[in-house]
């Protein structure tokens, strides 16, 4: 999460090595209350950690979740300014917005029919702690890393999401190239999982939620100068410049 100092903190587990999953989805949920007492609104959720490259980068084999909030959205071909994070990384990722209510045990085609509008994005992670190293309490505590997101253009669901192609670039050059399928073998199986982690939190997805579904390929780590654009087959793209 951008902290307002964009300055490293040891982690969590260094002086708190019992801390548990459970103590850090508290951690999180306290944290949240007070951006909202900022003014800031959650506006969706987003899940990590939900493929094989991303666990293999980080050292955790555990899907993770955490909140999105009004005021971690960036406009779409607009700027990101590096010096307000501590080491911020781009994940391309799919996006969903939910049509109606969803929580609990649902399956897929459930999760598919309460589903709006998809779109192709891009989330901003930026660990608080140094060097992006966490274990699975610290990420959780963290809000699993989540710094930022940008949108692209909704697109009605009835593509075919289980195998898109991805590739994103800098200045025109692939960085990480990938696909859906790599998301939990279907994005769709992590919408499925947002909705049982959020019912276990006691909140649902509401009709407007956004819903990030973890990125297929490793993330990258985001230098000033660089033009960043994520292509999705059948989407389309969204970009963004980074500046000092
Ligand atoms: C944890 C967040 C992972 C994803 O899409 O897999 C994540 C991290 O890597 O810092 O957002
Ligand atoms: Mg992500």
């Amino acid at each position: 999460m951008q902290p307002a100092t964009a300055t490293a903190v040891p982690q969590l587990t260094e002086e708190h090595p019992n801390l548990t999953v459970e103590d850090a989805y508290a951690i999180q949920a306290l944290s949240m209350e007070r951006r909202y007492g900022r003014g800031e609104r959650r506006v969706g959720i987003k899940m990590g950690l939900t493929s094989r490259a991303k666990m293999q980068q980080v050292g955790v084999s555990e899907a993770v979740w955490g909140r999105l909030t009004s005021a971690m959205r960036l406009a779409e071909g607009g700027d990101l300014i590096r010096g307000r994070y501590i080491h911020p990384r781009a994940e391309p990722e799919i996006a969903y917005i939910m049509g109606k209510e969803l929580a609990g045990e649902v399956s897929p085609a459930e999760a598919l029919a309460a589903v709006e509008a998809v779109a192709p994005a891009v989330e901003i992670i930026d660990s608080r702690f140094r060097n992006f190293k966490f274990t699975l309490p610290d990420v959780v505590a963290d809000n699993s890393s989540s710094s930022g997101f940008i949108l692209g253009a909704w697109a009605k669901p009835d593509t075919d999401m289980s195998n898109t192609g991805i590739v994103m670039e800098v200045d025109g050059r692939p960085v990480q190239i990938g696909s859906s399928a790599a998301i939990l073998g279907n994005p769709i199986r992590s919408l499925v999982a947002a909705a049982r982690a959020v019912a276990l939190a006691g909140e649902r997805l509401e009709p407007g939620d956004i819903v990030f579904g973890g990125e297929a390929t490793a993330a990258h780590p985001l230098t000033p100068g660089e033009y960043v654009r994520a292509w999705f087959q059948d989407l389309g793209s969204v970009c963004f410049s980074v500046v000092e």
